[in-house]
């Protein structure tokens, strides 16, 4: 009975995404039916070791309407900001996105390590492995989404399959 209580225990946690609160969507009513307007799934943040007071986090966002992720709150830094990353003459460099993040209707689009991201800077109790960082999502259409990012070495899947980008 062991190993059969073990494979529950993934499939409820699974059921229960207000609960662990790492996945979240925003809701809309379209023709009387409830449909998810913005979609955000596999929330996670770099730690700060050292005493660094900045780091990134990364999210995967998908709307079903199009719409902009314009602003970030985390209780966890002083200030939270969607980054762009560009590389001019071989040199990387990284900048806010001045309308926010543009999410095209139905298209998934991923923050993910060497390209966009959240940057979150004045971070003064350091993150580590382990802690969960809230972060309150707002976009242009007004939805707002919180979610708890966790924080990890290294992208989610990454142990698994080195290709995931
Ligand atoms: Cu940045």
């Amino acid at each position: 009975m062991r190993p059969l209580a073990l494979l529950a225990l993934p499939l409820l946690l699974a059921a229960c995404q207000s609960e662990n609160r790492t996945a979240a969507s925003s809701e809309t009513t379209v023709d009387g039916q409830t449909v998810a307007e913005v979609q955000v799934t596999d929330p996670w943040c770099r730690p700060t070791p050292n005493g660094m007071t900045m780091t990134a986090c990364y999210v995967t966002l998908a709307s079903s309407t199009g719409d902009r992720l314009s602003s970030i709150i985390s209780p966890r830094a002083a200030q939270s900001m969607v980054h762009a990353v560009s590389t001019e003459g071989g040199v990387m460099s990284m900048s806010e996105m001045p309308d926010g993040l543009a999410l095209p209707t139905g298209q998934t689009v991923s923050l993910a390590p060497g390209g966009d991201h959240i940057m979150l800077t004045g971070v003064t109790v350091p993150l580590a492995e382990g802690d969960l960082v809230p972060l309150a999502l707002t976009f242009e259409s007004g939805a707002q989404i919180a979610l708890e990012a966790p924080v990890r070495a290294s992208a989610p899947g990454d142990d698994a399959n080195p290709a995931r980008h």
